[in-house]
């Protein structure tokens, strides 16, 4: 595609002060191409500190927020919380909170219309299961996930979907280059038939799962990879900015 390489450091629940200092301090002092988009996804608790303390290029994320607006949700955050504190990103519907948490797809939908009407950039994540894939259920689960996102974008602009095959997400077996290029240029396709042309060359299609700073290159030399949402390589300052330099 045409669309400028994105990077996302999904950071989960992980860290403490210290360690972030640590892990800010050695991302500030790595080399990012100027052209290359980097976002980095701290705990919520966290996002003040990082926000105060990343340089440019980097920005920041949330790892999630609430399905509409604040107010009697015990442990929520609200995308406009996220607006107000000066977080321009959210990543939604990550496999961990479809899975742990019970997120399905059209709660997730949800999510992006709202994050979306909040102004947010949005980093979706969508992905099938071992199980899907072997039973030839992937393409399936991958149309339902990306429908439920698609019919709740108008503008695709702030938007960015995420590939993260749940069998590769902080497993070590990362996807082959074809099995992930195999997914992008489906999902590529399936935009430019419902979606048009122009947004499908322009949207960033990110792999997900096991991604480091040995497996980067070969994965981002793949005509459909236009990034990558990174999770246990991002907490290492040094192998994150590699993949920063992936493309
Ligand atoms: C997938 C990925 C980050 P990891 O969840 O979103 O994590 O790189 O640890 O597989």
């Amino acid at each position: 595609s045409t669309a400028r390489f994105l990077v996302g450091g999904n950071w989960k629940c992980n860290g403490d002060r210290e360690s972030i200092v640590r892990l800010v301090a050695d991302l500030n002092s790595g080399d990012v191409p100027s052209d290359v988009e980097v976002v980095c996804a701290p705990p919520f608790v966290y996002l003040d500190q990082v926000s105060k303390a990343l340089m440019p290029p980097y920005q920041v994320a949330a790892q999630n927020c609430w399905v509409g607006k604040g107010g009697a949700f015990t442990g929520e955050v609200s995308a406009e919380m996220l607006s107000d504190c000066g977080v321009g990103w959210v990543i939604l519907g990550h496999s961990e909170r479809r899975a742990l948490c019970g997120e399905d797809s059209q709660f997730v939908g949800k999510k992006v219309a709202y994050a979306l009407e909040q102004g947010l950039r949005v980093i979706a994540c969508i992905g099938e299961t071992l199980e899907q894939r072997e039973s030839g259920e992937m393409f399936n689960v991958l149309e339902e996930q990306m429908g439920a996102i698609a019919e709740n974008v108008s503008d695709w602009g702030p938007v960015v979907i995420a590939y993260e095959p749940v069998w590769a997400i902080g497993t070590g077996v990362v996807a082959t280059p074809d099995q992930a290029q195999e997914v992008h240029a489906y999902l590529r396709k399936w935009v430019t038939e419902k979606v048009g042309a122009g947004v499908a060359d322009s949207l960033r299609i990110l792999y997900g799962g096991s991604v480091n700073d040995a497996n980067c290159v070969e994965l981002a030399g793949q005509e459909d990879i236009d990034g990558f949402l990174v999770g246990g390589a991002s907490l290492k300052g040094a192998a994150f900015v590699k993949i920063c330099n992936a493309q």
